[in-house]
């Protein structure tokens, strides 16, 4: 994509309205618009990274053996007069009346819709286990939407719902789930901590929250050190392997911290490490609270009806972006994980209209494109001070900077955003080492 064409509106001034750096950093770096309190237009640079954590928790639902189906953000009030909810959710839901008079709702969440779909298709205990996700937008009425897509009143989340024929099923799927998301969060670069949590209104006596660190957090954990060194994707199995045996090594590290601790209280033990965190993902094993009342059977070994037991598990796919930038800034803008960048390079032009600059500059953005290598390229005509600038504040992995200075030596320049480290290189090793 070529700069001056790209549409990124940045802005230059620091917006005042923005309380925490991911949203202020998001307004200016021109990825978001707010359009009502908690609502926001996502821009083509936001979009891009929507997108990318959006497929990075496809594909590990889909490795865990999740199946994507699509349901609407509109549900009818009837289905949550079923489970008992309708009432129960207060003000958080918002209601909406269609011309027919008929009471319908935009989707805080899906366990009664998914529910539906389940007890009118499946019947037998030998269709189970079965779970099925998708991701879809979802309306809170939050009292105080705040802190941008960190807390909105539209967000996007993934939910996945599990069905199983006994307990001890419905333990494995939770287990599963809660596999894909040490590896969903891992992927993207971030230290997740799985902690014991409150059910609130999706209900039941099991649940995770899963914290990633950021001093801006709004949850305050405790972590065991022997947890943040660990290497999740160095040691958690491959899905479908031996789920028990790494949850029993998990679970020696991280028994003493996935309770909320009290730091005043003296019997909070020593070697834990007190930080604070964002919720980037919430899973909930509730056995029957859904099935029950709406009467989802299949027929047991048996032949006799057995209620199935239930899990939900939801993932902030919006709040992500925000909350990994929390994770990962500095002082001149956003730092994106590789995993997650909007674009992979950005190439700076330090003399658009020297036709040696333009040149290699072309065959750059060429090659790297043909190469299936997502690049920026900053060919505007603009002073290098602003495109340096632009480039750290949309905080693209590699900066690949080539002037007419650097090419009368025959080299260009290579930064990385993280650690600002650069080198000098000529354009066959600079391509080569992005293409690798
Ligand atoms: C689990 C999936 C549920 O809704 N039902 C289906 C269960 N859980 S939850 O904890 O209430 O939400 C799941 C995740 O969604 C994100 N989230 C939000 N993100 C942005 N703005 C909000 N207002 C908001 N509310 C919830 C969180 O990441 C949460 O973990």
């Amino acid at each position: 994509m070529r700069m001056s064409a790209f549409f990124l509106p940045t802005l230059k001034e620091t917006p005042t309205e923005a309380q925490i750096v991911s949203h202020r950093l998001m307004l200016r770096a021109g990825m978001i618009r707010q359009t009502s309190a908690g609502i926001y237009s996502w821009l083509p640079l936001g979009w891009r990274v929507l997108r990318r954590i959006e497929q990075i928790v496809r594909e590990e639902q889909d490795a865990a053996g999740a199946q994507e189906v699509l349901m609407p953000t509109i549900q009818s009030a009837d289905l949550w007069r079923e489970s008992g909810r309708y009432d129960d959710y207060g003000k958080e839901m918002l209601r909406i009346t269609d011309r027919h008079e008929r009471e319908m709702l935009y989707g805080p969440t899906n366990e009664e819709m998914i529910t539906d779909i389940f007890r009118t298709f499946v019947k037998s205990y030998r269709q189970l286990p079965l779970n099925l996700y998708h991701i879809q937008w979802k309306f809170r009425d939050e009292i105080r939407p705040r802190f941008g897509v960190m807390r909105g009143r539209e967000f996007l989340m993934k939910d996945a719902y599990s069905f199983d024929i006994d307990a001890a099923g419905a333990k494995r799927s939770y287990q599963a789930m809660f596999l894909a998301y040490l590896r969903t969060f891992a992927r993207m670069g971030l230290k997740a901590i799985p902690m014991r949590a409150d059910t609130g209104p999706i209900g039941g006596d099991l649940s995770h929250e899963f914290i990633i660190l950021a001093e801006t957090g709004e949850s305050g954990v405790f972590c065991d050190k022997q947890w943040l060194d660990l290497d999740v994707l160095a040691e958690a199995p491959n899905h479908g392997d031996d789920l028990q045996a790494f949850f029993d090594r998990f679970t020696s590290i991280y028994a003493a911290t996935d309770e909320k601790h009290d730091a005043d209280d003296p019997s909070t033990p020593k070697d834990l490490v007190s930080a604070r965190g964002i919720e980037v993902g919430h899973i909930f094993y509730f056995g029957t609270k859904y099935s029950k009342p709406m009467n989802a059977a299949v027929a047991g070994p048996d032949g006799e009806p057995v209620l199935v037991e239930m899990g939900s598990y939801g993932i902030g796919v919006s709040r992500l972006v925000a909350a990994i930038i929390e994770a990962s800034h500095d002082e001149n803008g956003i730092i994106w994980p590789d995993a997650v960048a909007p674009f992979k390079v950005g190439l700076i032009n330090l003399k658009p209209g020297d036709a040696e600059t333009d040149r290699v500059c072309g065959d750059l953005y060429a090659g790297l494109g043909a190469s299936g290598v997502d690049v920026l390229y900053d060919d505007r005509d603009e002073r290098p001070g602003v495109k340096f600038a632009d480039m750290d504040l949309i905080g693209l992995p590699w900066h690949l900077v080539v002037g007419p200075r650097g090419l009368k030596n025959g080299t260009v320049e290579l930064k990385r955003r993280a650690t600002g480290a650069r080198e000098e290189l000529s354009v066959e090793a600079a391509l080569a080492k992005l293409i690798a």
